[in-house]
């Protein structure tokens, strides 16, 4: 027999994380969205996986992703509403043999949808699993200070990164490749979605300008992290602005050794040694 699903870890994760980022104020109304790799091992043990509620098509081609599951947020959905109510605010689906579609196998119930934005997360996954087999989760997010600095400082990715790494020392650490920036764009779209996989190369965290980051890891603890850290740089660049600018910051000198201390390399051009 099946187990049930809303005991399912992977659900569990789903209502936390969607929780902790309404509370922090990143996802009002239906800000944001959050999709989630699981092994069909994992999902067969909650769902009878050869049982298709519905299948729709898609407009791009996610063949590298046939027969793949995903646990996402659903389109219009609101963060705050996840954790009362996941089987109608999240779904369950596979993506078809095709490439072409997907088939909803559990929860957006009344006939929801997955997010806007799966284009973005599809596209995102196919490309981090490229660079990195553990790759999972794709979190999409509207951190406030994070978009703030997309209005006041320069939007080259090389200045970006410099100023988050000098912001929080942990932060050259916890991403030692940078961030990635694209233009403005239309959201939801397959162009927003290429655009953004195009620079998921070789970065995890990925902003959109006036809207908000992307952010990719191999456990949902690791992705929320990633953001959180970029976002409290950003949170403490607005302090500093507001207190009249820099007197003094760590050094290139001083964020080389403390790369060299942690065994990460920075992403080349952003410090002179
Ligand atoms: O789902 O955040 O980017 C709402 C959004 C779209
Ligand atoms: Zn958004």
């Amino acid at each position: 027999m099946y187990q049930d699903i809303l005991t399912a870890p992977f659900l569990r994760e789903m209502c936390e994380t969607t929780a902790n980022l309404y509370r922090l104020g990143w996802d009002e109304r239906n800000g944001g969205n959050i999709s989630y790799l699981i092994d069909e091992e994992e999902v067969s043990k909650y769902l009878d996986i050869t049982h298709v509620e519905r299948t729709v098509p898609m407009s791009f081609d996610a063949a590298e992703l046939a027969g793949k599951y995903f646990i996402v947020t659903g389109s219009g959905k609101y963060f705050k509403n996840v954790i009362a109510n996941p089987s109608v605010n999240l779904g369950v689906l596979r993506i078809g043999k095709d490439g072409r579609s997907y088939e909803i196998l559990w929860g957006f119930e009344g006939g929801g949808v997955p997010t806007s934005e799966l284009p973005t997360h599809l596209m995102n996954h196919m490309q981090r699993l490229k660079v990195d087999a553990n790759h999972r989760v794709i979190m999409h997010c509207h951190a406030t200070h994070l978009i703030g600095m997309t209005f006041t400082h320069h939007l080259d990715e090389i200045e970006f990164t410099k100023t988050l790494w000098e912001m929080c020392t942990e932060c050259l650490v916890v991403f030692p490749e940078g961030v990635g920036i694209i233009p403005w764009m239309v959201p939801g779209t397959d162009a927003i979605g290429e655009a953004t996989a195009e620079r998921m190369k070789d970065v995890r965290i990925v902003m959109w300008p006036h809207h908000g980051v992307f952010g990719a890891g191999t456990t949902m603890d690791e992705t929320f992290g990633l953001i959180e850290t970029a976002e409290k740089a950003a949170q403490v660049y607005t302090i500093v602005c507001a207190q009249g600018g820099k007197k003094q910051t760590i050094s290139d000198r001083q964020l080389l050794d403390l790369a060299e201390s942690f065994g990460v390399t920075p992403r080349p051009g952003v410090l002179q040694a």
